[in-house]
């Protein structure tokens, strides 16, 4: 088939590529490399070497003789240019990753808040109008995020794939069931912007009876798939920055480089993960899977598993004797919760999850053993504050 990968330049964006145009789908990228000016506006670096998109895409090329296209293009700035686009390619499906996918950043200052709502509001909206403007039956594959949920239960309540089976009381004394969206509860102006994309799915779902699929995806942890290690100028890249770094990550990456790792608080937030890898086979096995015309979004949560940060903490401490920092948490987040999530469609579907505790360290070890010339400590501390606490800022720097 013929995909649209939106965002195509980004961490999960690359691999995915590849991996759509190993399985044999005409795959052609758009990005507006914004996520490379935001690196260089932050003063961060990837902590791999990462290639521009047209020697990564001329590599390819060069390895497997198979062509990927790219775009150069801001889908939530030029409407017209890409309803163009989408009229004149006519893929048959679109994968949708390009948002601003920071939480700190988000929270960051007024012009970050801005920009996550505007970006990623706008971008979200321009490809369902532009789905709808060009009549074409295309089906959008959008990344969402287990943030969605909130993480604010200590009981052990089932997250299920996106709708909640509920009972209502008539007003003529009956009982009746229904099933609505998992009542959103975002954890930053990042995560609202995905709940409202989802709201925004529901509407063009059902009334221009748009197929989408929303992915709730967990933190991706990880950075190279069989494809991306096919050769350097392939490399994906690896954030470790206070913004962009994700946690377990920063903690892999930490331990190899002798920081202790960066909790925040006592640890006891749980959360969902899944590699790199599954990230690109859950996303074929969703454009494989596409929902019929007229049906609601078709949610699917893609985590491999959850674990507590305290514990993923301890599971780095027992390979590596590294220590661990107990830091005052600069998010406004549970200090503890539950978490415990169903994601029977993607196996249904044949997924295999990768856990954690299978291959752990040695493909981050060797990464950041090989780049810790290129990491920068100053860079490691999360300043960003979910309040205007400027003390929390001075405690973590
Ligand atoms: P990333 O920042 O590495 O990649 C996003 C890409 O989109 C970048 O290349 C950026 O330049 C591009 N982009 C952003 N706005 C754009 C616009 N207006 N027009 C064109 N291109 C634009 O992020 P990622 O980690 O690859 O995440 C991709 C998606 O997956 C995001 O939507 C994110 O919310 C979601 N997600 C990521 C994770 C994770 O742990 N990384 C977990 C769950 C969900
Ligand atoms: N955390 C630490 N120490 C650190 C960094 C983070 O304890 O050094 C904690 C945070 O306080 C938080 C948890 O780890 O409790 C996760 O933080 P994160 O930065 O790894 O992940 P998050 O902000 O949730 O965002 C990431 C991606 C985002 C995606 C989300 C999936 O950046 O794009 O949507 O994971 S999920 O968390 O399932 O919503």
């Amino acid at each position: 088939m013929k995909v649209l990968v939106i965002g195509g330049d980004g961490f999960c964006g690359w691999p995915t590529s590849l991996h759509l145009s190993s399985l044999g789908h005409d795959v052609i990228i758009i990005d507006n490399f914004s996520r490379r000016r935001i690196d260089e506006d932050l003063n961060v670096q990837s902590l791999t070497p990462i290639c521009e998109l047209s020697e990564r895409v001329d590599t390819w090329f060069e390895l497997t003789g198979r062509v990927i296209r790219f775009v150069e293009l801001d889908i939530a700035e030029n409407y017209d240019e890409f309803a163009d686009l989408i009229k004149n390619e006519a893929p048959d499906s679109v994968v949708h990753f390009a948002e601003q996918r920071a939480a700190p950043y988000s929270m960051k200052n007024a012009t970050t808040k801005n920009y996550t709502i505007s970006n990623n509001i706008c971008g979200t909206h321009n490809i369902l109008n532009a789905i709808v403007e060009s009549t074409l039956d295309i089906h959008l594959v959008h990344l969402g995020t287990m943030g969605v949920y909130g993480y604010g239960h200590e009981e052990p309540i089932p997250i299920p794939e996106g709708y909640l089976d509920i009972k209502i009381d008539t007003t003529d004394g009956r009982e009746i069931s229904d099933s609505i969206v998992y009542p959103p509860n975002p954890g930053s102006i990042y995560h609202m912007t995905k709940t409202m994309d989802a709201q925004m799915f529901q509407y063009y779902a059902k009334n221009d009876r748009l197929r989408i699929t929303d992915l709730h995806q967990g933190i991706v942890w990880g950075t190279q798939t069989n494809l991306t290690s096919m050769d350097d100028r392939l490399i994906n890249r690896f954030d470790y920055d206070g913004d962009y770094g994700t946690v377990l990550n920063r903690f892999l990456m930490q331990a190899t480089v002798g920081v202790p790792l960066t909790v925040h608080g006592t640890g006891g937030q749980t959360r969902a993960f899944i590699h790199i890898s599954d990230t690109c086979q859950c996303i074929a096995q969703a454009l494989s899977h596409p929902p019929v015309s007229g049906a609601r979004p078709m949610i699917l949560n893609q985590m491999a598993e959850t674990q507590t940060l305290a514990d993923l903490a301890k599971q780095v401490q027992s390979m590596t004797d590294c220590k661990i920092s107990y830091l005052p948490n600069p998010r406004n987040e549970a200090e503890r919760n539950d978490l415990n999530v169903r994601n029977d469609l993607l196996r249904s579907f044949g997924w295999e999850p990768t856990l954690i505790k299978d291959c752990l360290l040695t493909e981050i070890t060797e990464i950041t053993e090989r780049y810790r010339d290129r990491i920068d400590t100053e860079k490691i501390p999360c300043v960003s504050c979910w309040t205007e606490r400027q003390e929390l800022a001075e405690t973590t720097s």
